[in-house]
């Protein structure tokens, strides 16, 4: 949940990037830290096991001032994908603002992405959310290899609740799509807390870019 400091004048978002074992997760992270300037954003912290899987989660904080008068400060975290974390991926949700759900668009991982979704719900679903009352995007991932589903089988599979949600095509190796993604759901959570805190909707919220453009 979105955290207030009124004496600070600082509000927190935090946003998971959720999805299946080595869909892209970390990548999306690390293509932001690598392009936001320092003074932006805080380290990146990754624990990862020796074989470069997430075991528990990765963060990086950023810092804007779009809300006005107010410091947003976007807390972006990982889950681990692989399926015997599941109490963890249930703790990073914890207080969840906004969520990425990155899609790896291969033909052969279709099942572990629609198993992911279902396992996202189901997880939410536990803590008494659900996705109707969460701003969250899809992103299209590993567009740049050669047995990929169509994005219309994608939205198919995975964008087939009753209000459709954004979706972005996305190389996030070679940083493609990655900031369009992030821009988009950090301006979803914004916008859904200027409404639940019936609060004017600063002129700069329309037009911010948190973490700058794509390449
Ligand atoms: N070809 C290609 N490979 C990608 C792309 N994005 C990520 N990868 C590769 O996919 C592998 C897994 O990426 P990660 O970012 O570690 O995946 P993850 O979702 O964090 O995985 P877990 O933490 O284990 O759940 C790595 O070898 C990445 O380099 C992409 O857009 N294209
Ligand atoms: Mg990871």
């Amino acid at each position: 949940m979105s955290f207030v400091n009124f004496s600070k004048k600082e509000i927190s978002f935090k946003i998971v990037y959720y999805g299946a074992p080595l869909c892209g997760k970390t990548t999306n992270l690390e293509q932001v830290h690598a392009s936001v300037p320092e003074g932006a954003r805080g380290p990146m912290t990754m624990l990862s096991t020796r074989q470069d899987r997430t075991l528990y989660f990765d963060f990086l904080p950023l810092e804007t001032d779009v809300i006005k008068g107010f410091i947003s400060r976007f807390q972006l975290y990982t889950v681990p994908g692989q399926a015997i974390y599941n109490l963890t991926r249930r703790l990073v949700l914890n207080d969840v603002d906004g969520m990425v759900f990155v899609c790896d668009s291969q033909f052969d991982q279709m099942e572990n992405n629609v198993e992911s979704f279902k396992n996202l719900e189901e997880n939410l679903g536990m803590d008494g959310r659900d996705l109707t009352e969460m701003p969250y995007v899809l992103q299209y991932n590993k567009r740049d290899l050669t047995e990929i589903a169509p994005t219309h089988y994608l939205d198919f599979m995975l964008n087939n609740r009753e209000t459709r949600v954004e979706t972005f095509d996305a190389v996030a190796l070679k940083g493609e799509g990655v900031h369009e993604t992030l821009n988009t759901i950090a301006k979803l959570v914004m916008a859904k807390f200027i409404k639940d805190h019936n609060m004017e909707m600063g002129s700069a919220l329309k037009t911010t870019q948190v973490a700058g453009k794509d390449a």
